[in-house]
């Protein structure tokens, strides 16, 4: 079988699969895009949603990080990636999915990608406010919720791989994480020991402070 192909924008979502991917040990390859400034339009066949991540797994193509990271996730069983009980599976498709729809989507798309939301550039400034607010309440209910250095279980899973991005997305837009939420800032201390993160974190040549 031809080794699958994770497609990447540096710093982007698409670093909680990879940093996963590599967690998993999983022969793959990459394509690297730059999604910063719009996805290309040369790509769009790859993903009619044009959006990275994109996951060719054999003649599949998968898209949507939980989903991903689920795929990655099936091929690797013994490292438990989604958790290692029923219960704990439960827990990481909680986290992934409010990780993935309010606090990506709707919080930092809102202050980083406004035009999504309305039509209007009038609107543009509430719009961006209104993600601040609910990127700030998201982290203070991260923080409240996390009680050690891994999210769900004891054991490194796709949550904490996604929280990792979330953190670094927190720095980028100016709040001043280590200070105002120190337990989180440990989960990232420890995730930036791990040699699938950093070898992440180096070949999307990324910089990650915490
Ligand atoms: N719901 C999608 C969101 C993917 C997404 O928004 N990706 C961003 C990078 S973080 C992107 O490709 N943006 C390009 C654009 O908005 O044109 C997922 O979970 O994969």
């Amino acid at each position: 079988m031809t080794k699958p192909i994770l497609w990447i924008s540096p710093g982007a979502c698409s670093l909680a699969p990879h940093i996963l991917i590599r967690e998993a040990e999983i022969d793959f390859e990459t394509v690297v895009i730059n999604a910063k400034a719009g996805f290309p339009q040369e790509y769009r066949h790859m993903n009619p949603k044009a959006r990275v991540p994109i996951f060719q797994l054999g003649d599949e193509t998968i898209t949507e990080v939980p989903a991903i990271m689920t795929a990655i996730s099936q091929m690797s069983p013994n490292k438990h990636l989604l958790g290692k009980t029923n219960l704990e599976i439960v827990r990481t498709y909680e986290w992934c999915n409010w990780l993935s729809g309010t606090v990506h989507a709707q919080a930092f798309g809102g202050v980083r990608r406004s035009h999504r939301f309305s039509d209007d550039p009038q609107t543009y400034n509430a719009i961006k406010a209104k993600g601040r607010k609910t990127i700030e309440e998201s982290l203070e209910f991260i923080e409240e919720k996390l009680k050690g250095s891994h999210a769900v279980g004891d054991t490194f899973t796709a949550v904490d791989a996604f929280l990792l991005v979330i953190y670094r997305w927190g720095n980028d837009t100016g709040i001043d994480m280590k200070g105002k939420y120190p337990k989180y800032a440990n989960l990232v201390v420890e995730g930036l020991k791990r040699d699938s993160v950093k070898a992440a974190i180096e070949v999307e040549g990324i910089k990650f402070e915490v």
